[in-house]
């Protein structure tokens, strides 16, 4: 086994976006394109000779191969270990979870999370660091740079490892521990949650489940915790073998996509909770009989019952959100006296507040929940908190939710999302927008009056890094709001998503439809950005 060095371009195209580099398929397997990306990971590392590497992902068309290169590279550039999850696949928190587990030096996870899969769709990877969460951006940066600047790339000239087979070998001097891809998670999870008491909740025959994890990496993590763990009947989890392409469907757990769940969760003696994850199951979607709740309010929602978990009993040091996630939970903050941190769309921004212990839990309006017992948000953990606080409190979804915003007010909410907009066009409305915000406090649109208007730029209170223009508010004199950014997940042209929120505490008035109760906000976004016209949209691809 020789190592061998290889000479390459740099490829223009490799800068990371908002978690880890996406792109299609094909562009992976361009050749030498992975492999530059990899060594530029490593190029932007210090000390991780003889240390251990977490590597799987999320179980996509190009998992296996990418796998295998990664290995030889690991192997040629001198780690001393890689834990690979059976068969390729470790879900996004269960990488965090192993990394954290074994004192990992990070972990690559492939993965384009909610993108579809499949020869002509998306593959994506991404570097973790040793705490088990997403690099920040000073070391995605670096490894944009040594990207640009490749000549050449070290690879081990050996035969594929057996991924599927469980146990240690050797390739070179590196040793391969393939791992069992479930049983770390699932322990944490087990020492989180009352799995007692769910399991006696799930047997009493009161309640009925259906989970879908829309063919892609939590099925086996879903069966082996609620079905073989918690009891749940066989055939609780649907869609839960991993696919390559998921099926042909779009792993993502959202209103429009996982139209299955939300079929049988809306139809004819539906069940009385219903929960789908994405691609790489750090994304969650919760639903009760016939009833949706946002990611948004479901981040308050736990925060405000954290003391009926045992995981959570003690209190919460404090929560964080991204900007654009509704103000729900900044409620809940204030009446229980915790702080609230606000900061951009991207996880690796809460890795600092949960290191020093300044948050407990964290959020996204993206369908992302967690807490500090990983560095990643966390489908099934946010399915088995809600679980658990149904067990505790014998009550349906619905009146949980409704029961909140009786307490704390309703932020009513939604994103608005055009996909695939004409990259030019999507940055000049965006320009445009920039433009204007000087011009626009105090303005009255309508009902509204501008109270602030501003591009978000956000300090880091631990390590003083500063993230400028991470997405455009402007916020109304009675608390509500509309925010603009693009996109940093896409593969193809751009995404604009409109964001937009209002707070009703008056319980009378609670019971609209978001659309209805938003109306106006909506249609003023497309009066002060020109959406239609810059467009040439008549309306969003997918609002959730
Ligand atoms: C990623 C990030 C999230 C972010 C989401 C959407 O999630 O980890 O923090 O909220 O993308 O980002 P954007 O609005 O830029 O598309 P995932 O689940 O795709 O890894």
């Amino acid at each position: 086994m020789s190592i061998k060095t290889v000479s390459t371009q740099p490829f223009t195209d490799q800068k990371p976006g908002t978690s880890g580099l996406r792109k299609r398929v094909k562009a992976f397997q361009q050749t030498n394109y992975l492999e530059n990306f990899v060594q530029a990971i490593f190029n932007s590392l210090e000390g991780y000779q003889g240390q251990t590497l977490v590597v799987g992902g999320d179980g996509r068309y190009y998992n296996r191969q990418a796998i295998q290169i990664i290995l030889k590279m690991s192997a040629a550039n001198g780690f001393g270990r890689v834990l690979v999850g059976q068969g390729g696949i470790l879900s996004t928190p269960a990488a965090s979870c192993v990394i954290r587990k074994n004192q990992a030096f990070g972990g690559i996870i492939l993965s384009a999370s909610h993108n579809p899969g499949g020869p002509d769709n998306d593959f994506g990877i991404k570097y973790n660091i040793g705490n088990g969460g997403p690099a920040p951006e000073k070391v995605t940066e670096a490894i944009y740079t040594y990207s640009k600047e490749i000549t050449s790339y070290q690879i081990l000239a050996t035969e594929d490892v057996n991924l599927d087979k469980l146990g240690t070998s050797q390739l070179g001097s590196m040793q391969v521990e393939v791992i069992d891809s479930v049983a770390d998670y699932g322990d944490l999870m087990a020492s989180l949650f009352d799995f007692d008491l769910i399991r006696k909740f799930i047997a009493s025959g009161n309640f009925r489940m259906c989970i879908d994890s829309m063919h892609a990496v939590t099925g086996p993590y879903a069966i082996e915790i609620f079905e073989e763990r918690l009891g749940a009947p066989i055939g609780t989890v649907q869609n839960g073998t991993p696919l390559e392409d998921f099926g042909g469907g779009h792993p993502d757990p959202n209103l429009v996509y996982a139209h299955e769940l939300v079929d049988i969760l809306y139809g004819e003696g539906a069940p009385d909770f219903g929960a789908a994850s994405d691609g790489d199951g750090d994304r969650n979607m919760i639903l009760g009989r016939k009833f949706f709740v946002t990611p948004s309010d479901s981040l308050a929602i736990l925060a405000a019952n954290a003391k009926l978990v045992p995981g959570y009993s003690s209190g919460l040091a404090g929560v964080a959100r991204s900007m654009p996630t509704s103000q729900a939970v900044d409620k809940v903050a204030a009446q229980l006296g915790m702080d609230c941190y606000e900061t951009p769309t991207g996880w690796k921004f809460f890795g600092n507040l949960l290191d020093a212990g300044k948050a407990t839990l964290c959020g996204e309006e993206s369908f992302g929940t967690g807490s500090n017992h990983v560095r990643e948000k966390d489908g099934l953990w946010a399915v088995l908190f809600w679980l658990n606080i149904l067990a505790v409190k014998q009550q349906s979804v619905e009146s949980i939710v409704k029961e909140h915003w009786q307490s704390y007010g309703r932020n009513y909410y939604s994103r608005h999302d055009y996909e695939e907009v004409d990259t030019e066009k999507a940055n000049t409305l965006m320009t445009n927008l920039r433009s204007l915000l000087s011009t626009l406090k105090g303005k009255q649109f309508g009902q509204y009056q501008v109270a602030y208007a501003d591009d978000f730029g956000y300090t880091d209170p631990i390590d003083g890094s500063i993230s400028q223009k991470q997405g455009i508010r402007i916020g109304f004199s009675d608390g509500s709001r509309i925010v603009f950014r693009l996109s940093g997940t896409g593969t193809q042209g751009a995404t604009l998503r409109v964001y937009l929120e209002s707070y009703e505490p008056d319980v009378a008035k609670q019971n609209l439809d978001p659309q209805q109760a938003l109306a106006d906000l909506i249609t003023l976004s497309d009066e002060i950005a020109q959406i239609r016209q810059m467009t040439g949209r008549e309306k969003p691809t997918v609002i959730t």
